[in-house]
């Protein structure tokens, strides 16, 4: 079937461009702080219930809408069930992806300033203790993020502006495969280092008070959304270039698996390192764990420092990149349709309106806007907090109970190739009780809590 819609051009490019939008600052950046902060091993196996009991059949959930609407989100929400309330699943969806990526590129652009400063040699310089001097004066500066930030949108956009095949597809099938050699390498090396068991028991065994802690759940299904780009309208995006050939289920299958598996190979890199050369507790780290706790350790390797620097951040600002662009491809296949643009226009029309909405993030973080807060909270934190703690549960509440209520079973099932199995059963019931009970609760605990 040709609607003359883009397509990706294999099977294997889909899912690697999946994998892509899922890993992302997500698995590095924002998995290491939260389970630092949240007890370790506890948050970990919270975390992969949430990702296997709700993420997955979501995320199932996502491609199939995609798949069946062949249209960018709001479209496909409408194709399926016109004139019906639901396509607001796909407007949340459409407002996440861009808010997100207004302050995604901000973080992104750290990372890729902190890549330049390895290979320039001015963070392998810096003294013992003063990374988080060097961290401070960069992000409370006005210029440098900005810049910083504009650089790594312009990436973005220029590779959305190719279109699904030659600019999506191909990037992803070059980064993918590198990210994991990456990963794997600096692992191996973490393994062997004195801290590695210390490192690995706050990864993996968990205390069980921690499990008292009711920020812990809101933490992890917080995050499982996140990683998973679920609620962001991109797993719907990107599956709407689909033949209806693809299988979904092992898609969405591998998907998750990959992304999990590549959390789980930061966190075995990183807690180790950290368990070895901090001085301080990791708990206590917060977002500044890459930023500041990662190059002190760095630091303390001495000349291998500088080597493991440009490895590790290269290896984040690809991951955040390949996320980034499946944000921005929500917000152009939006526009494309309903403009009536071309990818061109909308990819520099929309991606030059995010960067600028992500301007106030960037000088948020103790540069000249550090001052202007709404609820105590910053406008990089502002934007993070609405849409992790209330647009991405709401967003998949609405997939969730779309599939599993709204949408004729039986076509639900067909779409997925599901029809009577029990996985498929499964699948629906889950849908249609588990995760909308489960993301309630944490919506509730979020507003009331
Ligand atoms: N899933 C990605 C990540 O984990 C992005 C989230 C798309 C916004 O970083």
């Amino acid at each position: 079937m040709s609607n003359g819609r883009e397509r990706f051009a294999t099977k294997l490019g889909f899912i690697l461009a999946a994998v892509g939008s899922a890993v992302g600052l997500g698995n590095v950046w924002r998995f290491s702080y939260v389970a630092g902060e949240n007890g370790g091993a506890a948050f970990l196996l919270v975390y992969l219930l949430c990702i296997f009991l709700i993420g997955l059949p979501v995320l199932l959930a996502e491609f199939s809408i995609g798949r069946r609407g062949q249209q960018d989100v709001v479209g496909s929400f409408n194709t399926i069930a016109p004139q019906k309330p639901w396509a607001i699943g796909g407007i949340l969806g459409v407002a996440s992806a861009f808010i997100i990526l207004s302050f995604y590129g901000v973080i992104a652009g750290w990372v890729v300033y902190f890549l330049y400063s390895y290979v320039t040699g001015a963070a392998a310089g810096v003294e013992t203790g003063e990374y988080a001097d060097f961290f401070g004066a960069f992000i409370g500066g006005a210029a440098g993020p900005v810049f910083w930030q504009v650089l790594f949108m312009a990436l973005t956009i220029a590779i959305v502006f190719f279109g699904v095949k030659k600019g999506i597809e191909l990037s992803n099938k070059i980064f993918m495969p590198l990210l994991a050699v990456i990963l794997l390498f600096l692992a191996g090396y973490a393994l062997t280092l004195d801290g590695a068991a210390e490192g690995l028991a706050f990864l993996f065994r968990p205390e069980f008070s921690a499990f008292g802690n009711p920020g812990i759940y809101a933490a992890a299904i917080g995050q499982a959304f996140f990683t998973l780009s679920l609620g962001m309208g991109a797993m719907i995006t990107y599956a709407s270039y689909l033949p209806k050939e693809t299988k979904l289920p092992s898609a969405a299958g591998t998907v998750v698996t990959l992304d999990t598996l590549f959390a789980i190979v930061v966190g075995i890199m990183i807690f180790p390192a950290v368990f070895t050369f901090a001085q301080f507790d990791v708990g206590d780290a917060g977002p500044g764990l890459v930023f500041i706790t990662l190059p002190e350790v760095f630091n303390q390797m001495g000349a291998m420092g500088t080597m493991f620097g440009i490895l590790f951040f290269f290896l984040v600002a690809v991951a955040a990149l390949s996320s980034a662009i499946s944000l921005l491809e929500v917000s152009v296949a939006y526009a494309m349709r309903k403009f009536n643009w071309t990818r061109r226009f909308a990819a520099i029309a929309v991606g030059t309106v995010v960067t600028l909405f992500g301007v106030p993030s960037a000088l948020s973080q103790g540069g000249p806007l550090s001052d202007f807060t709404v609820a105590g909270l910053p406008f990089l934190d502002l934007m993070d907090t609405i849409t992790d703690n209330y647009f991405l549960p709401l967003g998949g509440f609405v997939i969730a109970l779309f599939v599993g209520w709204g949408w004729n079973k039986v076509d639900a099932l067909k779409e997925t190739g599901l029809t009577d199995t029990t996985v498929g059963t499964v699948w629906i019931w889950f849908l249609r009780i588990v995760a909308p009970i489960g993301i309630l609760g944490i919506l509730l605990l979020n507003i009331f809590g």
